[in-house]
């Protein structure tokens, strides 16, 4: 049964339309999180975490984005800053903390100019009412905001979420710290609520609330449904409710909300979008007194890292290009590798290192480590020899590639020997044609090819059988057309094996 209560179904509304806004435009929507992630775990030592942030309007400055991590079985909590991780695409944000012996529990909340994005505490043991150290503060409702000549009652400053398997946990504060349900026996009356919206339900008009109220032969306190369509509402199912220590505190049943046709039991964002109101009901002339949150993105979990056997990374598909020349004396090194842990664990250090020295290497927006990350960075370097190496440690475990010498001086290097030769000499830098001589010391089938430094083929200068030969390259590509300015390669392939030389073209 549905009932028609406008002036109560419309605070309510301007309670959830916050939530359902949020949930429908994006440019409303709050920041998304994804990827929790954490290195390795080593007793007494350093946990790094991080996580993707994603949808934010304005990035959180430092103090708005932090973890809260506890190594005393969640009794307490200690915040850390979040900063954002240089060189990853799409905005990865870290921070590292000390862990115990006994394993570290953290959650994360994430401020932009408008709302947050929070996981939290786990409330286990489905503690009610839910002391403070079992939810989590998003940190964005303050009182003051709110002119109430009633009672102040309705100005929230401020509200926590928890979780369990089995509940959801809401505790609303409000700035005098009593919860009165009539300001007469006449009215008006207030309700106060947690509208909870499930982004996966694919319902933008409706949302669900627990709601504290008292309004006779109207409306007690429960779970109920809102169509804004209509501003219409219904009560569908109960809640738990307490007054303590000046709090509200709420909670309903997880299995309750997925069995209601709009809220569904599907949640693969695996966040709700959630907001606390107040509401007066019945008089519409007692002028602004509604309160309401900011929307915010509740992520239902606590991430943790435990004491147990690490598996320690792997490094593969170490590469080298050069993308790049820097007038005659220099290039850019792009050095990539892919970076893969069993377990899952972030890279803490994550390096290249080229002649001795470190350079930190960042990844694109994809980190499932357990799957394989690649990881690059570009390094200038002098037309010399160069030797690097790969340094990677999942917190526990570091791992190094054997080092690689390139030899940018003088020819490619060529690991499979030679005895084929390129006997000429041609003017180098060149700044028109370059003419070639070759001799070949058996007739097989050979050919004589320019490469660009990524090693694409850009010509095929003359194809043969043995003997001397004399060709020419005049500058351009197989389609006619001026290879730009660069270090190119000469390179001679017969059955014999193969030789190179570096060609540096001028324009
Ligand atoms: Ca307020
Ligand atoms: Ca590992």
């Amino acid at each position: 049964m549905r009932t028609r209560m406008p002036a109560l179904a419309t605070s309510l509304l301007a309670a959830m339309s916050v939530v359902t806004v949020a949930s429908t435009t994006r440019d409303a929507t709050p920041p998304a999180l994804d990827d929790f992630r954490n290195s390795a775990h080593v007793p007494y030592g350093h946990l790094t975490v991080n996580v993707d942030v994603t949808d934010i309007t304005v990035p959180p400055a430092s103090g708005e984005a932090s973890a809260f991590y506890s190594t005393d079985a969640q009794a307490t909590w200690t915040g850390v800053p979040l900063a954002e991780i240089p060189h990853y695409e799409g905005g990865t944000w870290g921070a590292s903390f000390p862990i115990g012996e006994g394993g570290v529990r953290y959650y994360f909340v994430v401020r932009d100019d408008s709302s947050a994005s929070f996981s939290s505490p786990s409330n286990g043991n489905d503690v009610f009412p839910p002391p403070p150290n079992l939810t989590a503060d998003p940190g964005t409702e303050t009182g003051g905001d709110v002119v109430d000549p009633l009672n102040n009652s309705l100005d929230l400053d401020g509200f926590r979420v928890g979780y369990s398997d089995s509940f959801l946990y809401a505790t609303l504060s409000n700035v005098t710290g009593s919860w009165p349900t009539y300001h007469t026996i006449f009215g008006p009356w207030f309700a106060y609520s947690l509208v909870v919206d499930n982004p996966d339900a694919g319902a933008d008009s409706f949302a669900y609330a627990l709601v504290y109220a008292d309004v006779p032969l109207i409306a007690d306190s429960g779970l109920y449904f809102v169509d804004s369509r209509d501003t219409s509402y219904s009560r569908v199912g109960d809640i738990d409710y307490q007054l303590a220590d000046g709090d509200l505190h709420m909670r309903c049943s997880l299995s309750d909300l997925h069995a209601q046709t709009y809220f569904g039991e599907d949640n693969p964002s695996g966040y709700y979008v959630l907001g606390a109101g107040t509401a007066v009901a019945w008089t519409a002339n007692l002028g602004e007194k509604a309160d309401s949150t900011c929307a915010h993105a509740y992520y239902r979990r606590t991430d943790s890292a435990m004491p147990g056997q690490n598996s320690p990374p792997c490094l593969s598909n170490r590469n080298h290009v050069l993308t790049a020349e820097q007038g005659t004396n220099g290039a850019v090194f792009r050095l990539s590798v892919d970076y893969t842990d069993p377990d899952g664990h972030l890279p803490v250090v994550r390096e290249a290192v080229v002649d001795g020295v470190p350079h930190e290497m960042g990844s694109g927006p994809q980190h499932d480590y357990a799957a394989g990350v690649a990881f690059s960075v570009e390094v200038d370097v002098t037309l010399a020899d160069h030797e690097y190496c790969f340094l990677f440690s999942d917190g526990a475990d570091t791992v190094v590639t054997q080092p690689v010498t390139i030899s940018l001086g003088s020819d490619v290097p060529d690991p499979d020997g030679s005895s084929a030769a390129l006997t000429a000499a041609w003017p180098r830098p060149s700044a028109g044609s370059v003419t070639v001589s070759f001799e070949l010391p058996a007739a097989a089938p050979s050919s004589v090819d320019i490469y660009d430094v990524r090693g694409r083929r850009v010509r095929r200068l003359w194809s043969g059988t043995g003997g001397r030969h004399t060709c020419e390259w005049d500058g351009r590509d197989e389609t006619g057309r001026r290879a730009a300015a660069g270090v190119y390669f000469l390179r001679l392939t017969s059955s014999s094996g193969t030789d190179s030389e570096k060609i540096v073209l001028l324009r």
